[in-house]
């Protein structure tokens, strides 16, 4: 078995553990097909009442083994990307369809492939140490792990806003915008998960603590009126019209991402309004195995990841250069 996924029974609980400390336990393709397997026994033992997956260590979960990826791609492994996407989506699909409380513990880093193993379950909580984040754009990637469905679902246009520009939805946040539901303080989480083990998911209700206020309430009319915008100029526009330190930061952080990642994620989710979660995850599925071998995704993980100097040579490197036709060329393959 794979030792940094840790599985075991305590109680009414069928415990889930990510342990790979030293990589913030990004998702190996070993790791995903243990937890798909423990999600399967775990489901299917009746001693078992709810599923509980935590990361004590290191909070959560930054993604998946995105330099993996980059790396057999460029080794031209053809069948690389369509490897590990199609694992890690099939494990997204049957924590979705789990047919027993799934719930996750967060109290860090949540990212990428960390909210493809939280947020399809029935109770995510988060503490204030808590931080969502889907940044894929930074990487010349997209957000995946079925959020292509979830993202257009958040209240008002925060999903467009989160998938564009990478944007945190630190502590009780990540409850307003609808990824956790529940909120405590980090200090009371070791005493919610004793109480879970031994009672089970009432007392989540119970536990729960009164929630913050939600930060970006004042900047809401700033982000749904500008990500709302029917085109990724539109939204620029928007946003230059916008005049408030809020739209400019945004601005800035836009156009830090790779642009035509910038695009393409526009288009993706527009799409995955009118998508259920497996057609969703079918569409990912299909993009995935083409932008995982563009230039584009091997320099932005290059300057996150690997050399980690933070400046990537996007190409094109601007917003308005970006190619429509390149862009929908590259859901020529996607299904519905
Ligand atoms: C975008 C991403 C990821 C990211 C940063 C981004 C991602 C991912 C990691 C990551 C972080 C720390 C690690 C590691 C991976 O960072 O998917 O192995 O130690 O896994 O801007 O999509």
């Amino acid at each position: 078995m794979d030792q940094a996924v840790q599985v075991w029974r305590e109680g009414r609980a069928g415990r889930i553990r990510l342990h790979r400390p030293k990589a913030f336990n990004a998702l190996t393709l070993a790791m995903l097909q243990t937890i798909h397997a423990a999600v399967d026994a775990l489901s299917a033992d009746a001693d078992v009442h709810f599923l509980l997956v935590d990361a004590p260590e290191r909070g959560f979960c930054a993604g998946g083994d995105v330099r993996s990826i980059r790396e057999g791609a460029m080794a031209g492994d053809r069948d690389a990307a369509a490897v590990f996407f199609s694992t890690e989506y099939a494990l997204n699909q049957a924590i979705a369809d789990c047919r027993k409380p799934f719930v996750t513990l967060v109290d860090g880093v949540c990212m990428g492939g960390g909210i493809g193993i939280s947020v399809h379950g029935s109770h995510r909580i988060a503490t204030e140490r808590a931080m969502f984040a889907m940044p894929e754009t930074a990487i010349g990637l997209f957000p995946d792990v079925g959020t292509s469905f979830l993202l257009p679902r958040l209240p008002g246009a925060l999903g467009m806003y989160m998938g564009l520009t990478g944007a945190r939805m630190v502590g009780a946040d990540a409850v307003h915008a609808g990824l956790a539901t529940h909120f405590v303080q980090s200090e009371n989480l070791p005493a919610l998960a004793a109480a879970l083990v031994q009672d089970g998911v009432a007392v989540i209700a119970a536990l729960a603590e009164p929630l913050p206020a939600f930060s970006l309430a004042a900047a809401r009319p700033v982000i749904d009126t500008a990500f709302s915008a029917p085109s990724v100029p539109e939204i620029v526009a928007r946003l230059e019209q916008g005049h408030t330190n809020f739209a400019q930061e945004t601005l800035r952080a836009l156009h830090q991402n790779s642009p035509s990642a910038v695009h393409w994620t526009f288009a993706l989710l527009r799409a995955g309004a009118h998508r259920d979660l497996a057609q969703a995850l079918a569409a990912e599925l299909a993009l995935a195995q083409r932008v995982a071998y563009l230039p584009e995704f091997a320099e932005g993980v290059r300057a996150v990841l690997v050399d980690k100097d933070r400046t990537p040579n996007w190409q094109p490197a601007r917003l308005e250069d970006v190619d429509p036709a390149a862009i929908s060329a590259l859901f020529a393959d996607t299904p519905q």
